[in-house]
């Protein structure tokens, strides 16, 4: 994985946002607040609020659904507790509002990610896991540029190039594969193409930021408890404007309709057969 220092962090982003190819940039938010929060400083500032915290897509047997559904209700200050006491576990908060729980904190970062040369849509998406914890394999539904900036702790990030869509067994009409890369040694002989696979992998401390290209899959696995902030680019050109405009609309009305009763259950049905035809192995 290419990488650089802050002190080239504007030219070597510029360059790999046009060639479409991720960059980590280390320690570039070395100075952002966020990376002077403890754990104790977010217990304290989201107080006694509950939010529901996902596990793993695939031992919940949601993996055809677009969002994973909560496996718990915990107070997130002791969840928190929990990450700083680095306990392995499946939970996570995935592009979790971090801003509305905890207004006191300074979130502002679009003007410090603006020094890259480039404008970002100013809503952070957090993203927090336990030591262990993982998130499957996916591509970001409304294909735009994305910038992860990583706190308190470690990550590793595999990434692949959407080329790769067919050797890591795209599930038809989602944007999520049918491989569990946390099981990658049981799965291997039923996803043979698995052998051809190419990408990137890097592992992300305190302060980096990785660009993540539009349409690149990623997987994220916590190698401590730690979270990140994600803020996603606007797009430069009329025609990816068009495909994020085309992709957002597709995708919210995918989400939006999974709710109606039995329409989860029938597109599953669906998406199975069509896998099935498409790569001649079950889903
Ligand atoms: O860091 C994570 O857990 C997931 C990040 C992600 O999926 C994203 O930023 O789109």
């Amino acid at each position: 994985m290419p990488e650089c220092a802050p002190s080239h962090a504007h030219d070597a982003f510029r360059q790999a946002r046009l060639q479409q190819k991720p960059i980590v940039l280390r320690g570039f938010a070395s100075d952002w607040p966020a990376n002077s929060w403890t754990w104790r400083d977010l217990a304290r500032a989201v107080g006694s609020q509950s939010v529901g915290v996902r596990g793993s897509a695939f031992a919940n047997g949601q993996s055809t659904t677009f969002f994973p559904k909560p496996i718990a209700q915990k107070r997130l200050s002791t969840y928190f507790e929990q990450l700083q006491d680095n306990e392995a576990s499946s939970e996570r908060l995935f592009a979790f509002n971090l801003r509305a729980k905890a207004p006191s904190l300074p979130h502002e970062n679009a003007h410090r990610l603006g020094r890259l040369g480039c404008r970002v849509v100013n809503i952070p998406a957090y993203f927090f896991g336990a030591r262990g914890s993982e998130t499957r394999i996916h591509y970001d539904f409304d294909w735009v540029d994305l910038l992860l900036t990583h706190f308190l702790g470690q990550k590793r990030v595999l990434l692949f190039d959407p080329s790769q869509s067919e050797n890591l067994y795209q599930i038809p009409g989602t944007v999520h594969s049918a491989v569990d890369f946390g099981n990658l040694e049981s799965v291997a002989a039923r996803f043979d193409r698995l052998r051809y696979l190419q990408g990137y992998e890097v592992v992300l401390n305190p302060g980096d930021t990785l660009f993540i290209p539009k349409g690149y899959w990623h997987h994220v696995t916590y190698l401590t408890g730690s979270f990140s902030v994600t803020y996603r680019i606007w797009p430069n050109t009329l025609g990816s404007a068009f495909k994020t405009a085309r992709t957002f609309v597709a995708g919210s009305l995918d989400i939006l309709i999974n709710h109606l009763p039995g329409v989860a259950a029938w597109q599953a049905r669906r998406r199975a057969s069509a896998f099935a035809a498409r790569y001649g192995v079950p889903l």
